[in-house]
């Protein structure tokens, strides 16, 4: 496995301090990583919120964005008018070191029948915004998986399946990178079980 240097060296990461270090780092291919991490630390082009319909700002991983982001963050999610369940919407990132925000507003879970197609939405939907927006790296957080409920190997599952769909797509190839930013060791792992099959390491 390469080491979280390859990605220093890429410029996709931006340690502040030696504690931050992410760890552990997977890298499956040239595309598609696992790191455990703080997503508001990332220097890449898109980080993905976890957000509610209303954009209108909350704990979790939400907090932490709007809280880095500055206040101008939250002023610009004002204006959007919200999002539906499934879908997500792009804005600056303001003073985090990234260069785009796509808030994805992930289902409240209720069963996997009814929510997977919705947490699938957020994937697709954020990667199209970001290849739209130029982005060519994009970090993703565990979505629905704090207060919404998603149970974390359901989720892990549905966002890798999405995330190898797009990747496959003519659009999907104007995407360099693909970072799965868990906060969790818990998380983590559901996502060692499904990476390492959709995209064997190289
Ligand atoms: N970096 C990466 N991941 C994080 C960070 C961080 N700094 N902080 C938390 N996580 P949640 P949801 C992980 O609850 O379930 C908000 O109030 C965390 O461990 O943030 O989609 C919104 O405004 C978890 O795995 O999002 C909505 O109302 C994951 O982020 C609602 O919560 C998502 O947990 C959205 O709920």
């Amino acid at each position: 496995i390469p080491s979280i240097s390859t990605l220093y060296r890429h410029k996709m990461l931006h340690p502040s301090r030696s504690e931050d270090l992410p760890t552990p780092n997977q890298q499956y291919n040239d595309k598609v990583s696992l790191i455990q991490y703080d997503i508001t630390k990332l220097e890449i082009d898109a980080v993905v919120n976890a957000a509610n319909r209303g954009l209108r700002g909350g704990g979790g991983v939400d907090g932490a964005i709007q809280r880095a982001a500055g206040p101008e963050l939250l002023k610009e999610c004002a204006t959007l008018g919200g999002c539906e369940t499934g879908s997500a919407k792009i804005t600056d990132a303001y003073n985090l070191p990234c260069k785009k925000v796509i808030h994805a507003v992930g289902p409240i879970f209720d069963s996997i029948e009814e929510s997977e197609p919705l947490l699938r939405g957020c994937y697709r939907k954020s990667l199209s915004l970001a290849v739209e927006n130029g982005c060519r790296t994009i970090a993703f957080p565990n979505i629905s998986c704090g207060v919404y409920g998603y149970p974390g190997r359901a989720a892990a599952h549905a966002a890798c399946r999405e995330v190898y769909a797009f990747l496959k797509k003519p659009e999907g190839q104007k995407l360099d990178k693909v970072i799965f930013c868990n906060f969790t060791g818990k998380d983590v792992e559901a996502y060692k079980e499904f990476l390492p099959i959709l995209f064997p390491p190289t």
